[in-house]
């Protein structure tokens, strides 16, 4: 039978399971990445599993998150990730040398092989032909020691390109074409593969702007061919010995996709669907919209530039149609937009000319390869001179790290997210764009359709790969190997503390709603980033800000009220609505809520890695069987679960007592048995000191 790519990839590293999808699979990771925002954590759990080496062909831990410095704990942190890192065999990229996915995508990316990534935008890789994931730090960590990677068996969402972008049109319109019909929900258990004559039009770098916006898909991955743009980027990174053409076989069919939608809210998305996929079938009974379709067509001759606007990367609009708002910045940058064509890109556009006044322009280039090709051939100087402030190869604003715009000032990003408070401003106004839409507001002051530039004379150039990219990896520091590692010591400061294993799970859960939410809350919400990552290695430090964006001021925090719950003998419940856990792999967003006592999170939907991170760490994962129940339910109700060992054994329901409204109400326990193995542990740590 004709297979699609990500069948032969997933078939050559399964080592549990079968490819049906729904099922649990288990599969060999080849690579492994951590950040130092998630992987000082990774590498804590790494050495409590007391694992001496690790034994993935290739492993490299990367900081580019947390460089902001401020008081000793980011430093701290570098230079444990620097000595551990080497000690137990892994790669170390040191700060500066780029965002982990840019400089994965130049120095590591290898067609037909696996990655896992205790980073959400990991499957940025998919754009080399790879099947990259993004996991928590445990699951990296695993993964690190041999471990096989669990997840679902993905069904697969067949995107075909056709035609050739038209000029100022860009990748990340396609990307942004994609949210508009799959939008942010929904899509779990899925991954999006790419095909059709019109992939050819793609350099690497622009395919991998689409697969890394594939984590706001909420897919596992979204992958790409590896043709002859693979084999010209690899050999221009002098890697051409690792190119292998692949590709799905000619007929390969692609899953059947449904999605269950509300014709009211939903309007706009159903007609997306019916405009962009083939073979649409629509069943409607009153509200509910159960529509599917066969596989999406983009024509990328007739895409027009788009952006995400305030506060969801799904919510996609026509730059045209919002034309002439007044912007007040513009940041060029992430592991979105930062490859060395978005940057010559933006400095041809710039050249001889000044930023507009009302506007400030931050430019992060993606890596030192990047920063030093742009600063040898002259592309820095004439950014520069147009009045760009150049900030460090880094993640830096795209997590909330400097750069927060002024109250009610609209700042156009060519970043991934634009969550409510991303930016580290409160009421923010961002919109998502591409490097084009970003250089037309720059230069005008206002949001200006980039197809506009050719009436101001700017001449469009379409950007070349380069035949050669500046090659150096003298801030890539490999592994010690033999004597060297042993005697290696490993640098601690006194802000890095072990973060808790995790504890089994009471038999009966006398449960508290601390807090409940509504739909799409993100990790950010759960565990806020910006200036309080530099807690990320002490679990008891950053658990003070646990839904720090729920807390009122005046009253006690979330944390304050759990902790007081737990020492009192109770237990933490979250109750949520739609795609809850959203966005980042932060564990951090489970560890956390667990240190403060939080046994249960009651949901209409979890994300993925959110529902492992869960399961990971002994919080049940339950969703509501009857999305109704969740408007009977108050913060301060109390919900009693019985028999939660004999659930966590075998049933996929379990019945919820709210004790303050004498009710009951059913929910679901979807979980793989392995999962049910951790769960029942009290979390992976002691799975797998168990050897479960
Ligand atoms: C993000 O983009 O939100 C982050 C910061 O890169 C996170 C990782 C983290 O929270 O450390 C992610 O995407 O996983
Ligand atoms: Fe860094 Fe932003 Fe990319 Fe996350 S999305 S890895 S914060 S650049």
């Amino acid at each position: 039978m004709a297979q699609t790519l990500t069948a032969k990839i997933l078939a050559a590293h399964l080592v549990e399971g079968e490819l049906t999808p729904g099922g649990e699979i288990g599969i060999r990771i080849d690579q492994t990445l951590t950040q130092d925002a998630t992987g000082t954590t990774a590498y804590l759990l790494f050495e409590a599993m007391e694992i001496p080496r690790v034994k993935t062909e290739l492993s490299v831990s990367y900081v580019d998150h947390n460089m902001a410095q401020f008081g000793p704990e980011n430093h701290n942190d570098h230079l444990y990730l620097q000595s551990i890192s080497r000690k137990v065999g892994a790669y170390h990229s040191r700060p500066g040398n780029g965002i982990c996915h840019q400089v994965h995508l130049e120095r590591f990316a290898q067609p037909g092989k696996t990655l896992l990534g205790s980073d959400s935008h990991t499957p940025t890789g998919g754009g080399m032909g790879m099947i990259s994931i993004g996991a928590g730090g445990l699951d990296v960590a695993v993964a690190m020691g041999g471990g096989p990677f669990y997840t679902t068996a993905p069904k697969v969402i067949g995107v075909e390109l056709k035609g050739k972008p038209r000029p100022w049109v860009a990748a990340k319109d396609i990307i942004l074409r994609l949210l508009s019909i799959l939008t942010s929900k929904g899509n779990v258990g899925c991954a999006v593969e790419y095909f059709g004559e019109g992939v050819k039009a793609l350099a690497a770098p622009a395919r991998a702007t689409c697969t890394n916006m594939g984590a706001e898909l909420g897919v596992t991955f979204s992958l790409f061919p590896s043709d002859e743009q693979t084999q010209r980027f690899l050999e221009a990174q002098g890697r051409g010995d690792q190119y292998k053409p692949m590709s799905a076989d000619a007929g390969a069919k692609y899953d059947r996709i449904t999605k269950k939608l509300s014709a009211s809210r939903d309007a706009a998305v159903i007609e997306n669907i019916k405009q962009f996929c083939t073979d649409v079938k629509i069943n409607q009974q009153g509200d509910a919209a159960e529509v599917s379709f066969g596989h999406v067509v983009i024509d990328l001759d007739k895409l027009p530039p788009l952006m995400a606007a305030p506060s969801s990367p799904d919510n996609i609009v026509a730059v045209s149609d919002v034309a002439g708002l007044p912007v007040a910045q513009v940041l060029i940058g992430s592991c979105t937009n930062s490859s060395y064509q978005d940057l010559v890109l933006a400095s041809r556009v710039l050249a001889g000319r000044t930023v507009h006044p009302g506007v400030e322009l931050g430019v992060a280039p993606g890596s030192r390869q990047v920063l030093e090709m742009i600063a040898r051939d002259g592309s820095l100087a004439a950014m520069v001179r147009a009045g760009a402030r150049i900030v460090e190869s880094g993640c830096g604003p795209c997590i909330g790290l400097g750069f927060s715009p002024a109250e009610g000032a609209i700042s156009l990003r060519t970043f991934n997210r634009n969550f409510a408070g991303r930016s580290g401003t409160k009421g923010d106004k961002v919109y998502l764009v591409s490097v084009e839409t970003a250089l037309a507001a720059a230069l005008t002051g206002k949001i200006t359709d980039p197809r506009e530039l050719d009436k101001m004379g700017v001449k469009h150039a379409a950007i070349e790969l380069p035949e050669k990219f500046s090659i150096d990896d003298g801030m890539i520091q490999p592994p010690l190997e033999g004597p060297e590692a042993q005697a290696a010591g490993v640098i601690r400061g006194s802000t890095i503390a072990k973060p808790p294993r995790g504890e089994k799970l009471p038999d009966a859960v006398n449960g508290t709603v601390l807090l409940k939410v509504g739909d799409k809350i993100t990790t950010d919400h759960i565990m806020p980033a910006g200036e309080l990552l530099k807690y990320r290695s002490n679990v008891p430090q950053y658990a003070n800000y646990v839904f720090n964006a729920f807390n009122e001021a005046g009253k006690p925090t979330f944390a304050q009220r759990a902790l007081d719950l737990k020492n009192s003998g109770g237990h933490g419940v979250v109750v949520a609505g739609e795609s809850y856990g959203q966005g980042s792999s932060r564990e951090h967003a489970a560890l956390c809520p667990m240190h403060l006592g939080v046994r249960a999170v009651i949901a209409k939907s979890i994300e993925r890695i959110h529902q492992a991170n869960l399961v990971n760490f002994a919080i049940l994962p339950l969703t509501f069987a009857n999305g109704a129940d969740y408007d009977a339910i108050e913060a301060g109700d109390t919900l009693v679960i019985e028999n939660v060992q004999t659930a966590i054994a075998s049933a996929d329901r379990v019945t919820v007592r709210n004790a303050t409204r004498n009710t009951t109400f059913e929910c679901q326990l979807k979980l793989a048995p392995r999962q049910r193995r951790i769960l029942s542990a009290g979390g992976l740590l002691r799975a797998v000191g168990e050897g479960k």
